[in-house]
């Protein structure tokens, strides 16, 4: 008999534990990083969605969302948005001025990117081999999910890193996960409040402001070693340079979050070991956007 209730214990326990599994709830989405491409569902719910990232590349990836207007399809995104960046890359090659590109990509991009695009977040720059996770809050639409890291002075974009996800109206019923430390975006700071340890921590991302022109703010999280050039890998964060997001990073990238609107917030959960590391921010890095810590 003794037997019996301990088969029936271990029984339930075992779908209980199944149960439990979030790695086959719709609710966490894998994302694998190639070199070049995304795997990932065609269609995820609404709400707040998990996504598991994971670079099975040689090169530095990340993934950002951007949702579409209702009347812009993907293919029109592609060919009007992305394309137009890889011209003007070729013509700062070329030996153009960044103001002159900034001229033309004005020139040559939609105005229903500036007003309507919105960009939702995605996991920051993660080196080759590493893994991510973030937690964003989406609204039903079609997003592009994008990587920009270039490759021999090509955009990922342009190698194959981007497609289209359809985001459904159905919700997922996931809550926002539990945040260790928060860190606040503004015109040009990275305010934190709290601090990472050792282990297993959860990062909330709040988007209080971002620049009128060009990239909103982000946050990446590196670390540092004895020979890191902090100035180098800030001019390594400007596509605009020649030798900007060409993989490999000068420095190794653990994950962070993308860009979303004013009043959002993401979550993301890095891993960490004792150690010197920095939050630095894409967009205004040069504007003073870098915080350097120590994780004993
Ligand atoms: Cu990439």
């Amino acid at each position: 008999m003794k037997l019996v209730n301990q088969f029936i214990l271990t029984f339930v326990a075992i779908i209980i534990l199944y149960s439990c599994d979030t790695s086959t709830n719709e609710n966490v989405v894998n994302v694998i990083a190639r070199d070049f491409n995304f795997e990932v569902v065609d269609e995820i719910p609404s709400g707040w969605t998990t996504f598991q990232f994971k670079n099975l590349g040689h090169a530095d990836h990340f993934f950002l969302l951007n949702l579409l207007p209702d009347t812009i399809s993907f293919e029109t995104y592609h060919n009007e948005v992305t394309r137009p960046f890889d011209l003007v890359f070729d013509s700062l090659k070329a030996g153009k001025s960044k103001a002159e590109a900034i001229g033309m990509l004005i020139e040559m991009i939609p105005g229903w990117y500036f007003t309507s695009v919105k960009q939702m977040g995605g996991t920051g720059i993660i080196s080759a081999g590493k893994t991510s996770q973030v937690t964003l809050k989406l609204t039903p639409g079609t997003y592009a999910m994008e990587c920009y890291i270039k490759e021999q002075g090509v955009f990922h974009t342009a190698l194959g890193m981007i497609r289209s996800i359809t985001v459904r109206k159905e919700t997922s019923d996931l809550e926002p996960p539990k945040a260790d430390m928060d860190i606040t975006l503004s015109n040009y700071k990275i305010e934190t409040k709290g601090e990472v340890k050792t282990g297993k921590n959860t990062v909330a991302v709040h988007f209080k402001e971002h620049p009128e022109l060009g990239l909103g703010n982000d946050v990446h999280l590196i670390r540092m070693n004895d020979t890191t050039d902090i100035d180098e890998v800030i001019l390594w964060l400007d596509w605009m340079n020649i030798k900007g997001l060409e993989s490999p990073a000068p420095v190794v990238f653990l994950g962070g979050t993308q860009e979303m609107p004013v009043g959002y917030t993401s979550y993301f959960t890095v891993e960490l070991e004792p150690g010197n590391y920095a939050w630095i921010s894409e967009s205004s890095a040069a504007k003073g956007m870098v915080e350097m810590f120590t994780v004993k």
